[in-house]
């Protein structure tokens, strides 16, 4: 698979924040080898268009797939992209509910006319940093309690590696990051 590795600058709440992304583009044919790009990610973005009722069912098996592979609370929004398109075929409502029991952000997008795109990261970054500060707060108080729960980090690579089809795999250089500054 190919994904598009690439970065966005946000001020949260005063603070620069570059978010590394990779775009994964939704390639189900190398299911198990997106975790090469997802498994350590501090959030997700998984986008549909509204206009398109697949690629909302979509998003409920990749976002079962990225629970499984990432640490719990992990920050996951939902964003339906085109909603400057009149035709949406999927609900706002079924959505927004399909999100909130997940415990999911929902974004109505359009990267056409660029509605709600900026808050969109914004969000992403505010949620990533407050997990941060909330899991650096929570650490001393565990260390102190000696309950060392074993990395579940660990556990899912391990997931991931059972899950590996060699089959899939393309030349190595296809898979490494390839960060462009
Ligand atoms: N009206 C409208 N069209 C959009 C919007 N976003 C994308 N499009 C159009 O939808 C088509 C697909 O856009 P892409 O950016 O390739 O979508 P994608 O989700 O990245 O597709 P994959 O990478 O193949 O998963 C293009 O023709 C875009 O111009 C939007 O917000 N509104
Ligand atoms: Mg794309």
């Amino acid at each position: 698979m190919d994904a598009t590795f690439l970065t966005k600058k946000v001020n949260c709440d005063g603070t620069n924040v570059s978010l590394n992304i990779w775009d994964t583009a939704g390639q189900e044919r190398y299911h198990a080898l997106n975790a090469v790009y997802y498994r350590e990610a501090s959030g997700a973005l998984i986008v549909y268009d509204v206009t398109d009722e697949d690629s909302f069912d979509k998003v409920k098996t990749w976002s079962l797939e990225l629970r499984k592979y990432l640490e719990e609370d992990t920050p996951i929004i939902i964003a339906g992209n085109k909603c400057d398109v009149p035709q949406r075929t999927v609900s706002l409502q079924k959505a927004e509910a399909y999100a909130e029991e997940n415990g999911f952000t929902h974004s109505s997008t359009s990267a056409k006319t660029g509605h709600n795109v900026e808050d969109t990261f914004l969000q992403l970054a505010r949620q990533i940093r407050e997990r941060a500060e909330y899991k650096a707060q929570q650490k001393p108080a565990k260390a102190a309690k000696g309950k060392k729960k074993k990395s579940s980090r660990g556990v899912l690579r391990v997931e991931g590696f059972q899950q590996f089809d060699p089959s899939m795999e393309e030349p190595q250089a296809e898979h490494e990051p390839r960060p462009q500054s």
